[in-house]
């Protein structure tokens, strides 16, 4: 592994890794979160990656994106997985026999999921633009726009069940952090028995250890979820009867906030009305303070919508409003200090990783997945957010860190958050393109 000195030869080489990683896992039109893993192109990490690719590869950045919204459907909505259909049947589970996409409302020619993830794409096209502005990204970003449009659209029009203008998800897998303890509440409702397993062969855990993944009962109620959601032709009408999992969750908002916010740069670029996007941004981050800030801990959590409560759990997800540049000063400020302290110690030397759970948690899991591993999307994310509060110093200290574990392990999909050591996919695209972000 590269040393952790950090010095300009060291960069160079974890740059040139980052680029092998991310070389490696394109796939003709986008790129493969792990090749092993997720063969297929996920919503989320397509946007994080554009970023990355932006740098070194412009016009696989726009590509990327471009494919992604190929596979939009008609009411809005990005799938969060787009199949790829010269793979093997098997090569993902769940694969597209059992998401059924083609026999539902609205679903493109290709075979998707029919769930959604956090909208980081608008936030992604910006910056990929801003990163690498020459005249084919502008062209570029003109064809994307209504798409970013259609896709706000979708989640302000479908996704706002109670009418307090936030989004709700109707699936774990639709916050992008699968397992978090924030879901084990709302997910204990969802009937489910692990055995249900027996009849399905999971695809992740011939490549990862089981003890680094969420457990069998946790998909058995996965799958028990898309069938209702799928059972019904995905449609969002009459959720709020009976759906399974409706929450409204602090990342997933940041992100449609944030999207606003970038639309509004994006709108005044291509000759579009920014107005509508800063009013609507402004809505979103009123709705996500009156709705999800919890003044009693200091920070954001999610609303479980069966039962009206939040969520107990101190996950890393109550950090991410911070990424709203209009988050009031005073939900800013308890942010900071809910990351500065023992539970998520961010600080200007950091002497561990950014956890994704509170670490004092006595149910904290350092070797499972999003139950506290740390992951390099959402510290990026937290260190936008401390960019965008006046706090440079914090943002370097978690700058160094990530860089740091990178430099000690590799591209991984997640690290050990006290000793850094790699876990999941070893070559993992997100992390790369990221880490290309921060050395820039
Ligand atoms: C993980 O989620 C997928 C299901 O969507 C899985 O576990 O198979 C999550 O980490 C998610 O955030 C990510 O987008 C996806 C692909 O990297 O993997």
């Amino acid at each position: 592994a590269p040393a952790r000195t950090g010095g300009p030869a060291d960069l160079a080489g974890l740059r040139r890794l980052a680029v092998a990683t991310l070389d490696a896992n394109w796939e003709h039109d986008h790129t493969v979160p792990s090749r092993t893993l997720y063969p297929h192109q996920w919503s989320w990490d397509s946007a994080f990656i554009a970023i990355g690719l932006a740098q070194v590869r412009p016009e696989r950045a726009w590509r990327e994106l471009a494919s992604l919204f190929r596979a939009q459907w008609a009411d809005g909505r990005v799938p969060h997985i787009v199949f790829n259909p010269a793979l093997r049947v098997g090569a993902y589970f769940p694969g597209p026999e059992l998401w059924r996409s083609a026999t539902a409302e609205g679903a493109p020619a290709v075979d998707t999921s029919g769930l959604v993830q956090p909208p980081v794409h608008a936030l992604a096209a910006w910056l990929a633009y801003r990163r690498a502005p020459y005249p084919a990204g502008l062209a570029a970003l003109r064809r994307l726009y209504p798409a970013l449009v259609a896709q706000q659209r979708y989640l302000a029009a479908r996704r706002d069940l109670t009418g307090y203008g936030l989004a709700c998800i109707v699936h774990p897998w639709e916050s992008g952090l699968d397992n978090s303890p924030a879901w084990d509440e709302p997910m204990a409702a969802v009937p489910a028995e692990a055995t249900v397993m027996r009849a399905y062969r999971r695809h992740d855990t011939a490549h990862a250890d089981a003890a680094h993944r969420p457990t069998d009962l946790d998909y058995a109620r996965y799958l028990a979820i898309v069938a209702a959601y799928r059972d019904n032709g995905y449609s969002d009408r009459g959720l709020a009867n009976g759906h399974p999992f409706l929450v409204e969750c602090p990342l997933f908002n940041a992100a449609v906030g944030a999207a606003e916010h970038a639309l509004a740069e994006i709108a005044a670029l291509v000759g579009a009305d920014p107005g509508p996007h800063r009013a609507r941004a402004t809505r979103i981050t009123e709705a996500l303070v009156r709705r999800l800030f919890d003044p009693a801990t200091g920070t954001f959590a999610p609303r479980d919508l069966r039962t009206e409560r939040l969520v107990p759990a101190r996950t890393v997800l109550g950090l991410a409003p911070l990424i709203l540049p209009d988050l009031p000063t005073r939900q800013a400020d308890a942010l900071v200090v809910e990351a500065r302290s023992a539970r998520f110690g961010v600080a200007r030397r950091m002497d561990r990783p950014l956890p994704s759970y509170d670490r004092t948690a006595p149910d904290f899991e350092p070797l499972r997945y999003w139950r506290g591993p740390s992951w390099l999307n959402v510290g990026w994310l937290v260190r936008r957010g401390l960019l965008a509060h006046g706090h440079p110093e914090l943002a370097a200290g978690l700058r160094r860190s990530m860089i740091g574990l990178v430099a000690g392990a590799g591209c991984h999909e997640y690290f050990h958050p006290d000793s850094g050591a790699g876990l999941g996919s070893p070559a993992f695209s997100w992390t790369a393109a990221l880490l290309l972000d921060l050395l820039a």
